[in-house]
């Protein structure tokens, strides 16, 4: 239970500062990208939570997306209510969340982000997202990672060829 790295730890402590007790799981082979994940844990890459950040007119900010989905930034970008968006590079990832890429969790970030939220996810039951580390994922119940997160709940995905 206190084996966890310091960087899943801090999600953990994020959860329970939100009443919420995360199980988190280490998968050795990785857990990298949405594929990888979904392979790990043997679950739909609908039911992955990427944790996305975008650069909106200068902002940072974070696109909880369904693994199954890719962001449109023209949706995105009127979400949030601006004007240009572009995706955030590693090193304003890494500034923004206190996270690098591949391991970014949904929340526990180091700095306050806005936050939406792909309606796809709450299709499932139960939803995986990173830990903090290209290694580790927990499970949730996708309402409670929308309330845990504060974020808006919008439309900002690619329609299905
Ligand atoms: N642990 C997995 C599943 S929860 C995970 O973190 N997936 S993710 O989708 O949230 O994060 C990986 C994403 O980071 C990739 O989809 C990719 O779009 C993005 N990414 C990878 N490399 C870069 C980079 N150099 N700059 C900006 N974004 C990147």
């Amino acid at each position: 239970m206190s084996d966890l790295p310091p960087s899943a730890q801090r999600v953990v402590d994020a959860a329970s500062s939100h009443g919420l007790t995360l199980e988190v799981v280490e998968y050795p082979d990785g857990t990298r990208t949405a594929d990888d994940a979904a392979a790990a844990v043997g679950c739909e890459v609908g039911q992955i939570v990427k944790s996305l950040i975008f650069e909106v007119d200068g902002e940072l900010v974070l696109a909880l997306t369904s693994g199954a989905n890719r962001v449109d930034t023209a949706k995105l970008t009127k979400a949030a209510g601006g004007a240009k968006c572009g995706r955030a590079d590693a090193d304003q990832v890494r500034a923004i969340t206190g996270y690098a890429i591949g391991g970014v969790p949904p929340f526990g970030h180091d700095n306050a982000v806005r936050a939406f939220f792909d309606p796809a996810l709450l299709g499932h039951d139960s939803v995986w997202a990173a830990a903090g580390t290209p290694r580790h994922v927990f499970p949730i119940n996708p309402a409670d990672l929308l309330r845990i997160t504060g974020a808006t709940e919008s439309t900002f995905t690619e329609q299905p060829m």
